[in-house]
């Protein structure tokens, strides 16, 4: 029990050794990462995990609650002046997880629900076939124009007339635009849907003041703590409306979760107050700035982008116009120790290893310090894989690609 981690599980602590390794010698570009602060880790890994606990502050079904208390409390009332929102829930283990309890509250078995479809950038959790929600509910989903990538909220609007939806859900995991929460809530509204806004992606940018908020105009807010926000592995469900408080509150616990991860709920207060901080602020400015940065050096070297560009900290690279594979990309970045992940592209109806995107993100790389000219150069140096993927001659290239990721790690260690 009292032995260090590299004399008990050299296997586990060997490994975990070279993740941090791995971490502070790549590129993170994924865009769903970020780097958490030391305040979150020790939170993390602090001995409350020892404690179980079920049901909220102040009514628990376990004793000795009252330090949890203290800090479930501050996690609930920092995402109330966070978001500027009457009720929230700071309990579910993971995006998906806020989600499930949405519906538990919101929707029975067979409801109709409209999302975002998946290679329109939309998420698992909102009615994808292979997912629950896609088994439960009768999913429908709406996609992006053709010619601009974007969502046409008139054609939105149509489709959600003659569909006639219960819930009606925004966001997803690769759209990079800005979205109009209010004209989604006017399309709810008028076809007597609900709104569900999940803001996982861009809930550290909402925090920050760099995307509009969804939270004066949708029923109910989901959003995770890592990616944008830079927090933990974590949910969060929020509404402007103290009314959904006693169906959300049994519908987290005991409606789709037990017992609560207090470590975890702790990271989570430590990250929302680090968001609250005026300096948060000027973070999610500059994650916009530099993905912007990215994206307009990517289009001048005539790589092809879905929505020819980005509002966000992400944006969508498109290979349907080159014999490349997002998997060869995405490998070929590995090789220089720049990390990204293939994704579908608007109607791609193709396997993920045929799938013919990359998405890329500027969260991680901007809490390392990278600025605009930093962006520029992980721009230059993904063009050039590219372009030697396309021409199938990498290997030339690598020595010279691979010492300049180095020297940007090393100008800006985590
Ligand atoms: N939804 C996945 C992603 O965006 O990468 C996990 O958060």
């Amino acid at each position: 029990m009292s032995s260090f981690l590299s004399e008990s599980d050299p296997l586990i602590f060997n490994a975990l050794t070279s993740e941090v390794d791995r971490q502070r010698h790549q590129i993170e570009l994924i865009a769903s990462e970020n780097i958490v602060s030391q305040g979150v880790l020790e939170a993390l890994g602090h001995r409350i995990t020892n404690k179980t606990l079920e049901g909220y502050p102040g009514h628990r079904f376990h004793g000795g609650a009252e330090f949890a208390d203290t800090i479930e409390q501050a996690a609930i009332d920092r995402v109330k002046k966070l978001f500027n929102c009457e009720y929230a829930n700071v309990q579910p283990h993971s995006g998906t997880q806020a989600n499930q309890a949405v519906f538990f509250a919101a929707l029975k078995p067979g409801d109709r629900i409209l999302s975002l479809d998946l290679a329109a950038g939309g998420h698992l959790s909102h009615g994808a076939a292979p997912n629950l929600s896609g088994r439960w509910f009768d999913a429908h989903h709406y996609a992006v124009d053709r010619t601009t990538g974007l969502i046409d909220y008139d054609q939105l609007y149509q489709q959600a007339m003659s569909l006639k939806p219960k819930m009606l859900i925004a966001g997803g995991s690769a759209y990079p635009r800005e979205l109009d929460f209010a004209r989604m809530a006017e399309i709810a509204s008028d076809v007597g849907a609900l709104l569900l806004a999940d803001m996982a992606h861009i809930a550290g940018l909402v925090a920050g003041g760099a995307h509009p908020s969804p939270v004066p105009h949708a029923d109910i807010v989901t959003c995770t703590t890592t990616k944008t926000l830079r927090g933990p592995r974590g949910g969060l469900i929020m509404s402007r409306d103290q009314a959904w408080a006693k169906k959300m509150q049994s519908s987290v616990f005991p409606g789709v979760q037990g017992s609560l991860h207090t470590n975890v709920i702790a990271a989570k207060a430590v990250c929302l107050g680090e968001a609250l901080k005026p300096t948060f602020r000027d973070y999610a400015a500059q994650v916009v700035k530099n993905a912007r940065v990215l994206a307009e050096t990517l289009v001048a070297n005539k790589i092809d982008l879905v929505s020819n560009g980005t509002d966000t900290h992400l944006l969508l690279l498109d290979f349907s116009n080159k014999s490349l594979k997002g998997q060869v990309v995405q490998d070929a970045l590995a090789e220089i120790n720049i990390t990204s992940n293939k994704n579908p592209v608007p109607f791609d109806t193709t396997r993920p290893s045929e799938w013919a995107g990359l998405r890329l993100g500027a969260a991680a790389v901007t809490t390392r310090g990278f600025a605009e000219a930093q962006m520029g150069e992980i721009a230059s140096m993904v063009s050039t894989v590219i372009d030697r993927c396309s021409a199938g001659d990498l290997e030339d290239a690598k020595t010279a690609l691979k010492q300049n990721v180095a020297s940007l790690c090393q100008q800006f260690p985590i």
